[in-house]
């Protein structure tokens, strides 16, 4: 493999001076282009990097901006669904079937990590009763079929946040060799959750690992929440979902632990680059300390966790979390 994925988060204390730039998806501030949840913890703005080396040039096509190397190629897609004929739902559509010709021109089959950003993903639209996300996952599963992608077994690691104001937002992370998708065995395949969640699945697998180069293996989390089988659990307790969420992470690494091409402790909990989605701020103090009474005050994972306002896609759901963790073959973790 010749260029290898480099990821950063860079905190406001640090030099923002970052090399090689390719895309940042900024969680300081509410940009107004796109929906962006706001950052809640640490005081901001942190900027995340996925980089290769060498200086790379955006391109614009339709709805997308994106930089590829030859080897990656990341990107975001922006459709004003409140604008856009046919509302979340056909824009959803627009953005996945922009997003899937663009792989195709671009010669990258493969999907490994996708972020979407849905402005009051819980609401409903004027004259229709389903839910914004549910007619978003309409139109999403409908262009997965239409480009004969992975719809199910296979889908790429995802999560779907709402966020207050701004465009359907769906950043992407594609590459040249498929990742292995993982399931988490305490739930059923979002893909293959029963019809009272929505008249369509959720496109997602539960988490994806991918050979990043360098000897490295990138694990992409998807967004977890307090689901068990296909049902949340401890409505209205938000320490107990945060409880159950991590139960649920450390499902999802074991899972990948198991597939790992570096080795069946390659990928650690404590060791995870971590987003933290809370429906309430208010909620903030309490969802740390669970995360500092699990994890270990002194874990890199609580360290380098990020907080950050969203609705979560299912109204019962008060918070969730996504990660990616970078196993080295160089540096094997210690038994
Ligand atoms: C869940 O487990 C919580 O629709 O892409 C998590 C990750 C969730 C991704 C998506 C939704 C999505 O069902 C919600």
């Amino acid at each position: 493999m010749s260029s290898p994925l480099q990821f950063r988060r860079a905190f406001a204390f640090e030099s923002t001076a970052t090399p090689a730039l390719d895309r940042r998806i900024h969680t300081g501030e509410e940009p107004r282009h796109i929906a962006a949840p706001a950052l809640l913890y640490p005081a901001g703005p942190v900027t995340e990097t996925w980089s290769v080396p060498g200086t790379l040039h955006e391109q614009r096509r339709g709805a997308a901006r994106f930089v590829g190397d030859g080897q990656w190629l990341m990107g975001t897609l922006c459709i004003d669904d409140r604008t856009w004929p046919g509302g979340i739902c056909a824009a959803a559509r627009q953005v996945y079937d922009e997003l899937f010709q663009l792989l195709r021109d671009e010669g990258f089959a493969h999907l490994l990590r996708v972020w979407n950003y849905v402005a009051d993903i819980n609401g409903c639209d004027a004259g229709d009763p389903l839910e914004r996300y549910r007619q978003f996952n309409i139109g999403r599963q409908d262009a997965f079929l239409a480009a004969r992608r992975s719809a199910f077994d296979g889908a790429p690691a995802a999560c779907a946040l709402g966020t207050t104001q701004g465009p359907l937002t769906v950043h992407f992370l594609a590459g040249r060799e498929a990742p292995r998708a993982v399931e988490n065995p305490r739930q059923v395949s979002a893909y293959r959750y029963p019809s009272q969640y929505g008249p369509r699945a959720p496109t997602f697998s539960r988490g994806a690992l991918a050979s990043i180069g360098g000897g490295r293996e990138a694990l992409f989390l998807s967004g977890t929440a307090s689901i068990v089988g296909h049902q949340t659990l401890h409505v209205g307790d938000v320490a107990r979902q945060t409880e159950e969420t991590l139960a649920n992470v450390a499902a999802v690494v074991d899972a990948a632990n198991a597939l790992s091409t570096i080795g069946p402790r390659a990928h650690r909990v404590d060791m995870l680059d971590c987003t933290v989605y809370v429906r309430h701020a208010r909620d903030l103090p309490l969802v740390r300390e669970v995360l500092a009474q699990r994890l270990g005050a002194d874990a890199p994972a609580l360290r380098n966790a990020i907080y950050l306002r969203a609705d979560v896609c299912r109204a019962d759901l008060l918070v969730e979390v996504e990660a990616h963790g970078i196993a080295s073959a160089a540096e094997p973790s210690p038994p």
